[in-house]
């Protein structure tokens, strides 16, 4: 036959062939029939890949593994050239009609690089702008065979993986330690694929379904007319829709408590929020919530200090992480799940494991260890790797399925639409940070920024023109299988389930499991929030959602704002505490803690080395504090001077002699009289009297009982160490470190007078 009827044939055929399931269980599978098509059925296993995609990783951003330089482009060479590679003689004059003459248009070298200078910026993300990441290794411990078969989870198996973590509302600009939900989105390079865990690290979320999105981020974003306030929820619009829609009570109550503020991003757990499917060998599917666990364990800024390192160190969180990456001291988090039967109602212990208004508290259904990720390195280039870094919970690998969580839904179409905007195009993927360490043997051809140069005539299937290649893979070839979900008859409504009904249940036994403490900082959110809400019938809602979650809670904010108590709508829901979810009480590791030195310069500069050493020794950070830059000996630097550091940058203090005020210390003047207050330097009463006020452990030696004065500090006070030997107070200083804070110094005492 003629070419024309030869294809026409090939066509017919596969149209009348029954589907394609025995192709996709593979070629060659026992009992599996060849299929019957004009399609060549030789080489029987897929193409190695092609050249231009072989060993992705060996082109990877995070190929750290590969023998193979990284893909880095910088001022390397010798001299400078356009993007052409033509050196260039004169980069800083325009070429000009004479010195005094206007500047001529044929200035190519001038038009590439403004041209290029005006497209550097791209659109940053519609949530989560700012953000920080690291790059690490995942290692499966190997328990989670019973329940899922991805590979990555296997025992002593290492996955690259890169981490980003962010805050939610602020531009790519703002601030670190605003009151928010922190991003906590990780990306496993698997053997069998990426696996993106796309999370945060509160539990649960403001919406039930996808359809609200845009209206949450809307309300809760700087108002449309004067594009204030940036990176806050501290405004009418997002108080008046969450007053309203009241399933976002969850969340905000997390949001008001300490872990809308973590201290650290090393200190914060991450929750995939959604319920996910697992499936194992066996294909038996089990239902599952991941969680993060820091090995630092989960700690907070106060309010205070969140505030003061807006202005302070703007970068706090990223520095955090950099820094200690970088000093070594690797964070840390185990990988868990919790498991609960596939049964058809999808509910554990009546919480509807599809609503992601809701958790499942650990008490009920323990986390179960899977393995263990450690970042340990820093990225290379902002921009190519945290900012190019393309997440979406659809990049799933086999053994990780979804559910039928309507807002997980929404997200698996969103996070693959927004990168097209973001990154430009559909090709993506092929940015050296989103690129797979799996072989890729895709047929998406051609579109914007395509980077490889593709082989091949037949970039479809089925073709005789490529040998019939790619291949379909079965089970046993790694292939990704949906779950095959059994799906109820049901009318096409747009409803929710009688369960998503209830928005106060958990918020309240969130609340109840919290110690006297975080409640008290609970409602000073709350109050300083709704104080910042301009319409009265908003905070008037606020409060009637504060009395449908607790009576207490309720009238301690109305009270703070000058309000009449409202009755509650709703019956109190019954709710017992769930004590994993108060940060207080457990001692856990300091390494990667800041100690601030408060050293005297005219004192003994032993001391003070001895302290820093014994200090860094324990794998923590010394970082020595002084009035002047000045070296205190010639092995001894001052990393943090009194004019550019504050209490806030610090986990603890240890005072190690007391500097006396400069002449220029007007603090430490009487305003009136000029006469000088002290021997103190002003500057130092302020460090000592924040950090006893944000309840830090504070030490000194005996001499620093002036401190202790001029910082309106009562010596007696718990955490407040003061000792003729140093290496006592200092060792007693770290033993209280370990439980972050000396909780028992709260409520703190008021500010020092002026
Ligand atoms: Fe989302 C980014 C987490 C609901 C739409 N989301 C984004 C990031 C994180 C989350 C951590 C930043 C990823 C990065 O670092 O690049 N989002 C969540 C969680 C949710 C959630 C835990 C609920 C459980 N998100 C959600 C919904 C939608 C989106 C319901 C839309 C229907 N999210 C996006 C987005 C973003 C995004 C617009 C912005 C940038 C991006 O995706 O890549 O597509």
């Amino acid at each position: 036959p003629n070419p024309v009827q030869k294809a026409v044939d090939a066509v017919a055929d596969v149209v009348s062939r029954p589907a394609g399931r025995a192709h996709a269980e593979g070629p060659g599978a026992p009992g599996v029939e060849p299929p019957t098509v004009a399609e060549p059925t030789e080489p029987r296993a897929p193409l190695p890949p092609k050249a231009d995609q072989d060993e992705p990783a060996a082109v990877s951003a995070t190929g750290r593994d590969s023998h193979a330089p990284r893909n880095v482009r910088a001022q390397s060479s010798g001299f400078l050239t356009t993007a052409q590679g033509t050196r260039v003689a004169d980069g800083d004059h325009s070429l000009k009609a004479g010195p005094r003459g206007p500047v001529l248009l044929q200035d190519h070298h001038l038009r590439e690089k403004i041209t290029h200078f005006d497209h550097e910026r791209i659109p940053e993300r519609v949530v989560h702008a700012r953000g920080a990441a690291a790059h690490g290794v995942f290692r499966g411990y190997g328990t989670a065979g019973e329940v899922c078969r991805a590979a990555f989870l296997a025992e002593g198996v290492e996955t690259p993986v890169f981490v980003r973590f962010s805050t939610v509302l602020g531009s790519r600009g703002s601030a670190d330690t605003v009151r928010d939900t922190r991003g906590f989105a990780t990306k496993f390079y698997t053997t069998d694929g990426v696996f993106d865990l796309v999370g945060n690290n509160i539990p649960v979320f403001f919406i039930q379904d996808a359809i609200k999105f845009p209206d949450v981020v809307h309300a809760a974003k700087p108002h449309p007319d004067r594009e204030i306030p940036q990176a806050q929820s501290a405004h009418d619009t997002f108080w008046d829709f969450v007053s309203l829609h009241t399933e976002a009570t969850h969340h905000t109550i997390w949001n008001m408590s300490d872990r809308g503020i973590p201290r650290s991003f090393r200190m914060m757990e991450g929750f995939g929020v959604h319920t996910f499917r697992l499936v194992n060998a066996e294909g038996a599917s089990s239902l599952v919530k991941f969680h993060w666990k820091p090995r630092a364990g989960v700690h907070s800024l106060v309010w205070e200090e969140a505030q003061l390192l807006n202005g302070m160190d703007p970068d706090f969180h990223r520095r955090d992480l950099a820094d200690a990456i970088e000093a070594g001291a690797f964070p840390a988090w185990e990988l868990g799940i919790q498991v609960f039967p596939d049964t058809p109602e999808q509910t554990f212990q009546g919480i509807d494991l599809l609503d992601p208004t809701k958790f499942v508290p650990e008490e009920l259904a323990p986390v179960r260890p899977l393995g263990l990720m450690t970042l340990n390195a820093n990225p290379t280039n902002y921009f190519a790797e945290t900012e190019q870094v393309a997440f979406h919970p659809g990049h799933l690998v086999p053994g990780i399925d979804v559910t039928d969580d309507p807002l997980l839904a929404g997200r698996l179409f969103s996070y693959l639409d927004t990168q097209i905007t973001r990154l430009g195009g559909p090709n993506f993927a092929q940015i050296p940070i989103n690129r797979t360490h799996a072989p890729v043997n895709d047929m998406l051809r051609d579109g914007f920024h395509q980077d490889a140069v593709h082989t091949g005539v037949a970039p479809y299937k089925p073709n005789s023109l490529d040998g019939g290649c790619p291949f379909f893979a079965g089970s046993a070839d790694h292939a990704f299988i949906e779950y095959p979900t059994p799906i109820a008859a049901a009318a096409k409504v747009r409803e929710a389930p009688a369960s998503f009904a209830d928005h106060f249940s958990q918020p309240r036994m969130f609340w109840l499991s919290l110690s006297p403490v975080e409640q008290q900082h609970v409602i000073a959110a709350y109050t300083f929030e709704l104080t910042k809400v301009h319409e009265q019938a908003i905070k008037e809602r606020a409060l009637t959602v504060l009395a449908n979650i607790d009576a207490g809670l309720c009238a301690e904010v109305a009270s703070g704002l000058g309000l009449p108590v409202p009755a509650a709508t709703v019956e109190p829901a019954s709710a017992s505490p769930s004590p994993a979810l108060s940060q207080l009480g457990a001692s856990w590791p300091t390494q990667g803690r800041v100690i601030g030195i408060v050293a005297d310069p005219t004192g003994d500069p032993d001391a003070v080395r001895q302290a820093r050493d014994t200090i860094r020794g324990a794998g923590m950070t010394a970082l020595v504090i002084a009035p002047t830059g000045a070296p205190l000996a010639q092995d001894l630097p001052v990393q943090r001077t009194f004019a550019a550091t504050r209490s806030v940058e610090f986990d603890a203090l240890l005072v190690v002699g007391t500097p006396a005020p400069a002449a220029d210390d007007l603090g430490a003047r009487d305003a009136k009289s000029g006469a000088t207050r002290g021997t103190v330097d002003s500057r130092i009463a302020l460090l000592v009297n924040e950090a006893y006020r944000h309840a830090k452990p504070i030490g000194g030696h005996s001499s620093a009982r002036a401190v202790w004065t001029a910082a309106a500090v009562d010596p007696q006070a718990p955490g407040v160490l003061t000792g003729g030997d140093l290496d006592e107070v200092l060792a007693a200083l770290v033993g209280l470190l370990g439980a972050h804070r000396v909780w028992d110094r709260f409520p703190p005492p008021a500010p020092l007078p002026p």
